[in-house]
C-alpha cells in the first residue's frame, strides 16, 4: 500500500490557494490509486502503462495551463507545477509523458500554431485521444540543437522532410510529432508530423536502465511529404523550441521535488522501523544527518519552485531563472535518492521500494531538457554576459 505523507516543513501549504490544494490533492490521490500499484511492474517490464492515459487527462496533466476553450485545464503555473510534483512522486517516466504532451506538444501548437491547428489537435491531446512527442535532439546534436541537420524543402504544394531525431520520449506510440527542422535557408521551424505519413517511422530504443516506464524512440524521416498547413507559422528560429523547453524545465523543477519527497518519506519511515543494535536506525546520528539534510534540501527546493511559479504567473520568470531551478532541484533529488537508498540498506536495491527506480530515473532527468552542465553554463552566461558554450 502507498502510505506516502508529503513533507511540508515550512508550511508552504499556507502559500497555496484552495484551488492549488484541490488540484494537488486530486493528483496525489490518483497517483496513490492508479500509478503506485502498477508502476514497479511497468518499469521492470520496460513498458509505458498506457492504461493511465485517461487518468492523466482527468487530473489535468495534459495541458494544465492551456485554456479550457481548447480542452486544457485553464490552471495557473503553480497548479501545473503541483500536478508535475505529484506525478513524479509516482514516477519520472510518467511525468515525462505529461511534460511532453503539455509543454512540448500542446504549448507549441497553442503558441506558434494557427487557429485551425489549435482546434484540430489541442482538444484531442488534452483528452489523451492523441498522444504527442517532441523531436529536437539528433544523434549528432544534443546539447547544441542549433547544429541540427533535419531539413525540409518547399515542393510547391507540400514540404519534403528528411533527417532523424533520437532519444524522443513517447515516440514509439505518438500519434503526432512536433518536429524541429531547417528550411532551405537554414532557419528552424516546427512541423506537425502525423503517424501514417509515408516515410515516417519511430523505432523504439531498448535496454534503458532509466525511465523504463517511459517509451523512448527515434523519429526517422525518409522523404516525408508534410502538408504545408502542418507548419506552425507564428515563431521560427531556435528560440521557438527553446521557449517550449522553458515550460517543460519549469515543470521538472517541481517534478523533481516529488521524486525527492517520495525517497525522503520512504527512508524516514524505514529508519524509524528498522532496528539494529537494539534501537531504530533513525536514532543514530549518521542516519539523522542524512534525513535532516534531505528535508532541508527539499524545503529549499519547494521555496524556489513556488517563487518561480509566482514569477511565471506574473509573466516575469526568465529562462535563466528556470535553468537554475531545474538544475538545483534535479540535483537535490538525485542526491536524496542516493542517500535514501543507503538508509534502506540491502532493501534499498529491491523493487519493494521506489527509491532505486527514482534514482535511476533521475539519471535521465539530470540529462534531458538541458544537461546539468548546460544549465550551469546558462547561469554563468546570465551573470557574466559571456557565453562559455564554445
Ligand atoms: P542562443 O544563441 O543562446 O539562442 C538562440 C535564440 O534562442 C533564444 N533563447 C531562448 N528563447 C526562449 N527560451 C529560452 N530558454 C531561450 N534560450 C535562448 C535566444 O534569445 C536566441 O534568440 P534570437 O531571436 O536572438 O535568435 O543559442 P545557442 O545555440 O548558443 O544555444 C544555447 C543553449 C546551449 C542554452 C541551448 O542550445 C540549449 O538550451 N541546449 C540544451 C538543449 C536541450 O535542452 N535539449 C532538450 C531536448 S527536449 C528534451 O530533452 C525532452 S525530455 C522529455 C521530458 O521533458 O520529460
Ligand atoms: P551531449 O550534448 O553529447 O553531452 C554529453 C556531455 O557533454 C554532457 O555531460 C554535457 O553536459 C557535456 N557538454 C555538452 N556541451 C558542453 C559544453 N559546451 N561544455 C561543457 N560540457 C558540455 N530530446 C528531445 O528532443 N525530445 C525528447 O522527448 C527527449 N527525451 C529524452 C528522454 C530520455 C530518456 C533521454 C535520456 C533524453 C531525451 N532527450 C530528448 C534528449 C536530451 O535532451 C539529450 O540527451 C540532452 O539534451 C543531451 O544531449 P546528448 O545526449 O547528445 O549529450
Amino acid at each position: 500500500t502507498d502510505n506516502f505523507q508529503a513533507p511540508d516543513y515550512y508550511n508552504i501549504d499556507e502559500l497555496l490557494t484552495d484551488e492549488h490544494k484541490i488540484v494537488r490533492d486530486a493528483a496525489r490521490e490518483w497517483v496513490k490509486r492508479e500509478v503506485s500499484p502498477i508502476i514497479e511492474d511497468a518499469a521492470q517490464k520496460a513498458e509505458f502503462p498506457k492504461s493511465i492515459i485517461g487518468g492523466l487527462a482527468e487530473i489535468g496533466a495534459f495541458g494544465p495551463y492551456i485554456p479550457e476553450k481548447y480542452g486544457g485545464a485553464g490552471l495557473d503555473q503553480i497548479s501545473y507545477g503541483l500536478i508535475m510534483q505529484e506525478i513524479e512522486r509516482g514516477d519520472s517516466g510518467v511525468r515525462s509523458t505529461a511534460s511532453v504532451q503539455s509543454s512540448l506538444v500542446m504549448y507549441p501548437i497553442y503558441k506558434y500554431g494557427t487557429e485551425e491547428q489549435r482546434k484540430k489537435y489541442l482538444p484531442k491531446l488534452a483528452s489523451g485521444e492523441f498522444m504527442g512527442c517532441f523531436g529536437l535532439t539528433e544523434p549528432d546534436h544534443g546539447s547544441n540543437p542549433s547544429g541540427m541537420t533535419t531539413n525540409f524543402k518547399d515542393k510547391g504544394d507540400h514540404y519534403l522532410l528528411n533527417g532523424a531525431k533520437m532519444w524522443i520520449s513517447n515516440a514509439p506510440f505518438a500519434d503526432v510529432a512536433i518536429v524541429w527542422a531547417k528550411d532551405e535557408n537554414g532557419r528552424i521551424h516546427g512541423l506537425i508530423v502525423e503517424r501514417g505519413m509515408e516515410g515516417f517511422s519511430t523505432p523504439e530504443t531498448h535496454n534503458k536502465w532509466s525511465l523504463r516506464a517511459s517509451a523512448t524512440g527515434e523519429l526517422i524521416f525518409d522523404n516525408v511529404k508534410v502538408p504545408k498547413e502542418n507548419l506552425m507559422p507564428n515563431k521560427s528560429g531556435l528560440g521557438a523550441p527553446l521557449g517550449c523547453l522553458d515550460s517543460a524545465r519549469y515543470g521538472i523543477a517541481w517534478g523533481a521535488i516529488g521524486a525527492a519527497m517520495d525517497c525522503y518519506d520512504t527512508a524516514l519511515r524505514y529508519a524509524k522501523e528498522r532496528v539494529q543494535f537494539d534501537k531504530p536506525i533513525a536514532g543514530t546520528q549518521l542516519q539523522q544527518k542524512k534525513l535532516a539534510e534531505m528535508i532541508t534540501e527539499i524545503t529549499k527546493a519547494q521555496l524556489m519552485a513556488w517563487r518561480l511559479g509566482v514569477l511565471r504567473n506574473e509573466g516575469k520568470a526568465t529562462s535563466a531563472q528556470i535553468s537554475m531551478a531545474k538544475r538545483n532541484n534535479v540535483e537535490m533529488a538525485i542526491n536524496i535518492a542516493r542517500e535514501a537508498r543507503q538508509v534502506l540498506g540491502g532493501m534499498g536495491i529491491t523493487g519493494e521500494y521506489s527509491i532505486m527506480r527514482h534514482m535511476m530515473n533521475l539519471e535521465s532527468v539530470i540529462t534531458y531538457e538541458g544537461t546539468h552542465d548546460i544549465h550551469l553554463l546558462i547561469t554563468g552566461m546570465d551573470i557574466t554576459g559571456i557565453p562559455a558554450f564554445q
